[in-house]
């Protein structure tokens, strides 16, 4: 017998991308709930070939379902996981709420996948976000070949990272510059139309923003807390897929060629790199793929040992959605959840 799964907070970017990824991979599962605020209930989410009514995650009943995919806020996950995890139902939470709590394991599978058998502790294991996900991939092949001392990451972030608004933002001030109809600002503080901005998420008292900082704290969970790391996050006017120009300093020697080599091995990446034109992945190219591709891979002769690279992946996907379903599949290869109706 297979899983009752839910999506809460099916009605947002991660949550739909989360129903198209558990048919597309066919994930077990013998029914599939779409859940979100009392607002959407009765609304129609596409899922296969058809279409599920979404129901209200505050009325759920959550003690004969498995597993609950979590993308609703981490206001709403800080409130609900825990009572959701009482249910016997794991969750798994693609907000911050959870992902610093020792309690909870942080994962992603093709880097600390060992990690997950300390789920039951709260029943709730975290995703990470989205710009540490592909980050983390590219990074714990040569750290394991090379010993990773210093991490530089400048990060280039889609709108879609902001969710639906953010997309319509962005639409909407493009169009209005090439009418030449005043542009209007809404969730960004600055134009993002044919514009960057240096700030996501809230400040902190360094001068860093959270956004950087959760880059910081969760690549030390993950992969090793001695990795010394820095983050510059940058939002561009791309709707979807995440970029990231990496600086690296090793403890040991690893040239270029090298890490190309190790990269093109390793689980979830995918080498895109010739020194031509267009031998390099842009964000456009990575749109709906599950990989994390790598370019632009060379020496840093400015350090010892040092290494740049550029690293894109889908936001929405491997960024969010897609790591949480293997989340989901790791716990099922593994045994460490079983079916309630098969309990029954
Ligand atoms: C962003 N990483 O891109 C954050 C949350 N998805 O806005």
């Amino acid at each position: 017998m297979g899983f009752r799964v839910a999506v809460a907070g099916a009605t947002g970017n991660v949550g739909r991308e989360m129903l198209e990824i558990l048919s597309e991979r066919n994930f077990p599962a013998d029914e599939v709930i779409a859940l979100a605020s009392s607002r959407s209930v009765g609304k129609e989410v596409s899922f296969g070939d058809g279409t599920l009514t979404v129901k209200n995650l505050e009325t759920h009943d959550f003690s004969d379902t498995d597993i609950c995919l979590m993308s609703a806020g981490g206001s709403v996950s800080q409130k609900w996981s825990p009572k959701i995890g009482q249910q016997g139902c794991v969750v798994i939470d693609n907000s911050s709420a959870w992902r610093y709590n020792a309690d909870v394991p942080l994962i992603v599978p093709e880097v600390n996948a060992d990690a997950i058998s300390e789920f039951s502790r709260k029943n709730i294991i975290a995703n990470p976000n989205c710009s540490t996900a592909q980050l983390v991939v590219a990074l714990k092949p040569l750290h394991d070949a090379a010993v990773i001392k210093r991490v530089v990451v400048s990060t280039y972030q889609s709108v879609s990272g902001s969710g639906k608004d953010g997309m319509d933002e962005l639409f909407n001030q493009t169009r209005a510059v090439f009418v030449n109809d005043p542009v209007e600002k809404g969730i960004y503080t600055k134009r993002i139309a044919f514009n960057v901005i240096p700030h996501i998420d809230s400040f902190m008292e360094d001068g860093y923003t959270k956004e950087e900082w959760k880059v910081l704290a969760e690549t030390k969970k993950m992969l090793d807390p001695k990795i010394k790391v820095t983050c510059t996050a940058v939002r561009v006017p791309v709707f979807i897929g995440h970029s990231e120009a990496v600086n690296l300093e090793f403890e040991k020697e690893i040239t270029a060629e090298q890490a190309r080599d190790i990269l093109r091995d390793a689980p979830g990446c995918l080498v895109v790199d010739k020194a031509e034109d267009g031998g390099y992945v842009t964000p456009h190219e990575c749109a709906g793929e599950d990989a994390t591709y790598i370019s632009r891979i060379r020496e840093d002769a400015t350090v010892e040992n040092g290494l740049n690279m550029w690293v894109v992946s889908d936001n929405l996907r491997k960024g969010a959605a897609l790591n949480a379903i293997q989340i989901a599949e790791l716990l099922v290869a593994r045994g460490l959840i079983k079916s309630k109706n098969q309990a029954a």
